[in-house]
């Protein structure tokens, strides 16, 4: 029993997020054909500008338990109303939480300054809702996301595709995870693949009940398979917002970190990543941070930014976890440690 504990608490967690979020929400209109439009910044700066998110790019989230409810989709929104809600949410240190449903789901988001690259030190942090469980420093709630920066190097406001660069996480190359060898005895798929692609097709009918074949998908590794709907989330799990039939999502695939611990698929715990990732260790952790010399370019090697204007983070592992459902990350802000004289230095976590 006392083994559960956690478990018992990340229910609370999530029947709260249920709560919170509201299940009258089925019937978005979609008349907007899924345009990214930038949401307007509405923060009145200091002369170094501000700690916390002022834009929203893009958010495009994957297939999910908490898709069309955090935030809500109701009748009538667009693309740009979704931007706007989920700056509402996460901009401005306002610490509302967003989920960015399966693998793949993203957000983009933005800042009125340049987050600047210090030398030696983290240089920001991206707040999840990831937790320890009881007791334990190293699984509990971890639903890692993917972090790539932009440099606005070419100074248009908007970032371009020649500009992004991953952060390298500690699972960037290969799998070296302390709980390597254990998820791979369950079963897991412990690769990292960074040029995953995965398909979510719209369902052709909303059951409004359970079932194990709700919504199909397929990846570019020649697998496919459906997402379950689950007892405790019956509204739509596709963005409604979104008219397209499907939804295809590019990018690094990390390892899969939840190992069911009863084997009888009651107690899955979540095993945290070493570091440079999203709703990965909890926010008040050191290892939460990020330094922007750790991103590195398409082959992998390291690029010298001096600093970000943007921020995209997708959900980066693909799993189903039992009752408690896709691996989804999910983010309550960004913080520019900087501004806020936080110092934390980087070869700290980076060992
Ligand atoms: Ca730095
Ligand atoms: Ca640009
Ligand atoms: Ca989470």
């Amino acid at each position: 029993m006392k083994h559960n504990a956690w478990i018992d608490w990340s229910r609370l967690v999530r029947g709260a997020l249920m709560l919170g979020a509201g299940f009258g929400l089925l019937a978005c209109s979609s008349d907007d054909g899924g345009e990214t439009t930038p949401g307007g910044g509405n923060t009145s700066p200091t002369p170094e500008g501000t700690p916390y998110i002022t834009r929203v790019l893009d958010f495009r989230p994957a297939v999910g338990q908490f898709v069309n409810e955090l935030p809500t989709c109701e009748a009538g929104d667009t693309q740009e109303t979704m931007n706007d809600k989920v700056l509402a949410a996460i901009g401005n240190n306002r610490r509302g939480m967003i989920s960015l449903g399966g693998f793949g789901g993203y957000v983009v988001v933005g800042f009125d300054h340049t987050i600047e690259n210090r030398e030696g030190l983290c240089d920001f942090r991206v707040l999840g809702n990831a937790f320890y469980a009881s007791g334990q420093a190293d699984y509990g709630s971890s639903e890692p996301g993917v972090i790539e920066v932009a440099y606005d190097a070419n100074g248009n406001g908007q970032p371009d595709d020649d500009e992004w660069y991953e952060i390298a996480g500690s699972a960037y190359a290969t799998c070296d995870e302390s709980w390597a060898g254990a998820a791979e005895a369950a079963g897991n798929d412990i690769r990292t693949i960074r040029d995953y692609e995965i398909t979510y097709y719209r369902p052709t009918t909303e059951p409004g009940a359970p079932t194990e074949e709700y919504i199909r998908w397929e990846d570019n590794q020649g697998a496919s398979g459906y997402r379950a709907m689950n007892s405790a989330h019956l509204q739509s799990y596709f963005p409604q917002w979104i008219d397209e039939d499907r939804l295809t999502f590019r990018g690094t695939r990390l390892p899969q970190n939840g190992i069911d611990l009863s084997g009888e698929g009651t107690n899955y715990a979540l095993y945290l990543f070493a570091y440079g990732y999203a709703d990965n260790y909890p926010n008040t952790s050191n290892e939460s941070a990020i330094d922007i010399a750790w991103a590195v370019d398409a082959s992998g090697a390291p690029v010298d930014l001096p600093g970000v204007d943007f921020i995209r983070i997708h959900t980066g592992v693909n799993q189903e976890n039992g009752w408690l459902g896709e691996c989804s990350t999910e983010l309550m802000g960004v913080e520019d440690l900087h501004l806020l004289e936080e110092e934390i230095e980087s070869n700290t976590i980076k060992k």
